[in-house]
């Protein structure tokens, strides 16, 4: 019943379940899987897709020839298990070189190789299929504002997108880009910190209507936020491109839990909000299991994430269904329709008219709101005893 299918387009990255458990502390735990393997088990557990940097595939240092023969062992892969690669992005993060940012690097020399870095992991993701195009900072920020100017840091990063959107026309990719926020962690504040911030920062671009954003709940939640209602707005400027589901603690390190695995009313109200609006693009987990994890493990982990999603899809839907619920909806909702005339756009008539209405502000202000019987309803159908 809760079995993923293609239609579902559960996406995973290369970086997600082949995740070694590396941390700060720690050394890894999990043996490295080929791309190759990482293939074969998201198509064992029922994904629909692979996502990757450009170095997850291909090392950094790989001569041309042994990047030919590492694409020509993945494609044959994805051919043999039916997966696709909907999305691509570039490593901008883990080499020295990046690290005081790619596209806002004092340097000017590492400005223009993040450009050479990302225009050919972009055909990299052209030669595989991937549509979608993120952008995650990673190292794009600062310790230490003494050294770098937020301005003149924002004007280089206007400016390698501008240039990066041009050579997708250029090259006839057809691909979207979507910025990924993270308010810090790995530099101490990251540039664009939270979903509202880009998509700001996308209408000062050259062709906004290139770039959405990729929104991750953990980014928001480590930043104390509501991730729904950023995902909201995202919507509702038509530039909810992509997005990255996993879970997290509020106001701790980017912990990349399974989706659900600790908000399960945050990760409620996102999915019903994500079917309800007819979000047609992927649902990817940018998670990766526990450091306790064995491979077996992983798999329970992967499985988990797209297991819980489609729990949570059936409950949106009993959600609607549940009579009870939607009794109390209509009436928190009540419209008798004599406020209508006031409503919509403006005429001078219409703002006469309400400031002559005589409102009774004492009763409105008394009126009672079952938001606590509401909830409790959904705290029991979430718990399954409705
Ligand atoms: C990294 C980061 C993620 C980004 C990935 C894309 S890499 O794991 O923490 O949130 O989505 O660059
Ligand atoms: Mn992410
Ligand atoms: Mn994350």
């Amino acid at each position: 019943m809760y079995e993923p299918k293609p239609e579902h387009k559960f996406t995973f990255g290369l970086w997600t379940v082949g995740n070694i458990g590396r941390d700060p502390f720690g050394e890894p735990v999990r043996t490295t899987l080929s791309p190759v393997d990482i293939v074969h088990l998201l198509a064992e557990v029922g994904a629909y897709g692979v996502n990757f940097h450009d170095n997850d595939l291909v090392p950094i240092d790989a001569t041309p020839a042994e990047r030919d023969k590492i694409v020509a062992g993945f494609k044959k892969a994805l051919a043999e298990t039916g997966l696709v690669a909907p999305m691509a992005t570039t490593n901008l993060f883990s080499d020295p070189v990046f690290r005081d940012g790619a596209f806002t690097s004092n340097d000017p020399r590492v400005r223009a190789f993040a450009l050479q870095k990302t225009m050919r992991a972009m055909d990299l993701g052209a030669e595989l299929g991937a549509k979608i195009y993120v952008f995650w900072g990673g190292r794009e920020g600062t310790e230490t504002d003494a050294g770098k100017d937020p301005l003149e840091a924002g004007k280089w990063f206007r400016e390698a997108l501008n240039f990066l959107c041009e050579y997708n026309l250029d090259q006839g990719y057809g691909m979207k880009f979507a910025l990924e926020a993270k308010p810090n962690e790995p530099r101490g504040d990251i540039y664009l910190p939270t979903t509202g911030a880009m998509l700001g920062f996308i209408a000062t671009l050259n062709h906004p209507e290139m770039v959405g954003v990729n929104p991750e709940v953990a980014h928001e939640h480590m930043a104390g936020l509501n991730f729904m209602h950023a995902v909201a707005q995202a919507w509702d400027a038509g530039k909810l491109f992509h997005i990255d589901l996993n879970d997290q603690k509020f106001g701790r390190y980017d912990q990349d839990f399974r989706f659900g695995a600790e908000s399960i009313k945050q990760a409620f109200y996102l999915v019903k909000f994500l079917e309800e609006v007819g979000y047609e693009g992927s649902r990817h987990f940018d998670a990766h299991a526990y450091r306790t994890a064995d491979l077996a493990d992983v798999k329970e982990f992967a499985r988990g994430c797209m297991r819980t999603y489609l729990i949570l899809k059936e409950k949106a839907l009993q959600f609607r269904a549940d009579k009870e619920i939607q009794a109390l909806l209509a009436e928190i909702k009540a419209d008798d329709g004599s406020m209508h005339p006031y409503f919509g756009p403006y005429t001078k008539d219409k703002a006469d008219a309400l400031k002559a209405h005589a409102f009774d502000r004492v009763a409105m202000g008394q009126r009672g709101l079952p938001y606590e019987k509401l909830d409790q309803l959904l705290i029991e159908l979430l718990l399954g005893v409705r």
